[in-house]
């Protein structure tokens, strides 16, 4: 069982706890096991198996827990999982997801109507009986069908992280299959698109048979959906789609560049291909009857005098302007990433101290990290005042007295109030390295509201950053009706800088965003917003989304010294 299945399994007794009205803690704990799990660096799996090491060592972890953990990865189930779902109706699974219900709703719709699945509910809300319900309202019953409808679009996409884990197991499964040759995932996951609908495998194999055969025998694998010659379709138990085509060698690159697409981007090669005399398919290029390249994307590309686009740029977008006046863009790479300016400590809801982010983060090879816990507002968290946050800084000019090799900066992610103005008075703003603004309340304000509130934070002298911009969250919530030219704009004006949130769940802003930023002469600077410290490693999210909207080395603000960067943000 990969991590992400051991976690939903926990998430999914949290979930059905919840609904029965458990002890919240109890529940908590099944949800922080969860969240542990899922950002573990390494197969959990693989810790079981090691007599040297123990779960109970990670966070949030007991020993209840960690059984239940090695029963789950020794059985590929767990007893009291499906003791819960022999009481509640499987179909009520879905109803906690969707987004604006969650379980405690989903239960008195379920024991007031006997709501027992997303058409019911659907149905309910269409006919009003929901917003009879004490507690609801015509609010709540216009949110519900708004989050059926982002629920529905989640069935069918996972974030890009999760696909990369269950890539990454499939590719170990066949790897050491004796009949393949090549290897190489393709379609939107290589695109490394924010959420991917299915899995596109290709394959060179001396056997296409025994290929399969390896390929049906992964053990993720639910439903064989379908086995042809050379294409084979599978279901994992995860529920995503897994397809695995077998090309010839000579084939490989054409077959790679074409099921990599994008679709539209397939379309104006096509019609480029033309324009010249050429056919170009998954085979090859072809004058005529003849095959002029298909052994690897190079030659594909090559042969319309086009260069290799890196796959993040094949959305029909800029490129092929890009590569006609021979300006394509060198991509940032996480490689040129020199420091983190967004991340939380155990003085609000981070689980590492600030001493333990910055070895780690020193350990990834960064120069600089700034530590931006929230606010007061942000009450639920343990938010920090301008006394807290003051004695926090104090103890940073300590730490960094000490510490060799990295930088701990003074940050605050300053929460921007519903009514407008920041959390934290000017003078206390005043003493920070970086300050990050962010909506956290006040979501689903007017258009007009929700850019003010934004556009004044972007001319307070002290902001740095806005975090977050749009507040998307993926398969959870839409982003706000920010007017982002709005924010653009002021941004460009006041020198200030737009954060792409790396959280996978997050990715704020999106590819498109960040073009138009970098149109608008915005820098970007990207973020993990780590909560501790695995989450550092969510930067790799970040650069594959800037990627895509075409960033380079120079467009994204923390790939300088904190010496030059400082400059830039320049407010004192
Ligand atoms: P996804 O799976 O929805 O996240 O997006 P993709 O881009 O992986 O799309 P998919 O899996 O339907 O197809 C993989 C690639 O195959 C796609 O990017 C372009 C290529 N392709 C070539 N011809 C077609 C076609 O007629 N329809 C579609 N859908 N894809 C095609
Ligand atoms: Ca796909
Ligand atoms: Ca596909
Ligand atoms: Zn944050």
């Amino acid at each position: 069982m990969t991590n992400a299945e051991i976690a939903a399994a926990f998430e999914q007794v949290a979930d059905l706890l919840e609904f029965q009205g458990s002890n919240p803690f109890r529940v908590r704990a099944y949800r922080n096991a969860a969240r542990t799990i899922e950002d573990l660096p390494e197969p959990v799996a693989k810790i079981v198996a090691d007599p040297q090491r123990s779960l109970t060592d990670f966070e949030g972890i007991g020993k209840d827990l960690a059984e239940k953990v090695t029963t789950l990865v020794g059985t590929g189930s767990l007893p009291m999982l499906q003791e819960l779902l022999a009481e509640i109706p499987e179909s009520v699974l879905a109803i906690l997801r969707v987004p604006g219900l969650g379980p405690k709703r989903a239960a008195v719709l379920y024991r007031e109507l006997g709501i027992a699945s997303l058409d019911e509910l659907r149905e309910a809300c269409q006919s009003e009986k929901v917003r009879a319900l004490k507690g609801f309202g015509a609010k709540t019953e216009a949110a519900i069908l708004q989050g059926l409808d982002i629920a529905s679009e989640a069935q069918r996409r996972i974030l890009w992280a999760q696909a990369d884990e269950q890539v990454q197991a499939i590719l170990d499964h066949l790897r050491p299959c004796p009949a393949i040759e090549q290897l190489q995932p393709a379609g939107s996951y290589r695109r490394g698109k924010d959420t991917v609908g299915d899995l596109d495998l290709l394959a060179v194999a001396k056997d296409a048979k025994r290929a399969m055969d390896h390929f049906a025998a992964y053990p993720g694998v639910a439903d064989v959906l379908l086995r042809g010659e050379t294409k084979m379709s599978i279901r994992l138990g995860t529920g995503l789609q897994v397809d695995l085509r077998v090309v010839p060698a000579e084939s490989f690159g054409a077959a790679l560049q074409y099921f990599t697409g994008s679709q539209a981007h397939n379309i104006v090669l096509r019609s480029l291909a033309k324009s010249r005399g050429l056919k170009v398919n998954e085979y090859g290029v072809f004058r005529g009857t003849k095959a002029i390249a298909g052994r690897t994307e190079e030659d594909v590309y090559g042969a319309l005098d086009l260069p290799c686009f890196p796959p993040e740029l094949r959305e029909a977008r800029r490129e092929f302007d890009w590569a006609q006046a021979g300006a394509l863009p060198r991509l940032v790479e996480l490689g040129d990433i020199r420091g983190d300016l967004h991340a939380h400590s155990t003085w609000t809801d981070g689980v590492a101290t600030i001493e333990e982010m910055a070895a780690a983060a020193k350990q990834r090879g960064l120069k600089y990290l700034a530590i931006t816990d929230h606010s007061k507002r942000v009450a639920m968290v343990n938010g920090l005042d301008a006394k807290r946050v003051r004695r926090q800084w104090a103890e940073i000019d300590k730490l960094n007295a000490r510490l060799k090799g990295i930088t701990v900066l003074k940050g605050i992610e300053v929460d921007i109030l519903e009514q407008g103005g920041l959390d934290l008075d000017d003078d206390v703003l005043a003493e920070a390295d970086w300050v990050v603004a962010s909506v956290h309340y006040g979501q689903n304000q007017p258009r007009e509201q929700i850019t003010r509130r934004v556009v004044e934070a972007l001319q307070n002298p002290h902001v740095s950053a806005i975090a977050h911009p749009t507040g998307r969250m993926l398969r959870q919530r839409r982003p706000y009706e920010i007017d982002l030219e709005a924010v653009f704009k002021t941004a460009r004006d006041y020198g200030k800088l737009l954060e792409l949130n790396a959280h996978p769940v997050r990715l704020d802003l999106d590819d498109v965003a960040c073009a138009a930023a970098k149109n608008h002469g915005v820098l970007v600077v990207i973020s993990t917003d780590s909560h501790r410290v695995d989450g550092l490693g969510a930067m790799r999210f970040g650069i594959q989304q800037a990627r895509r909207g075409g960033l380079t080395k120079e467009d994204v603000a923390n790939t300088r010294t904190w010496t030059q960067l400082k400059k830039i943000v320049g407010k004192r």
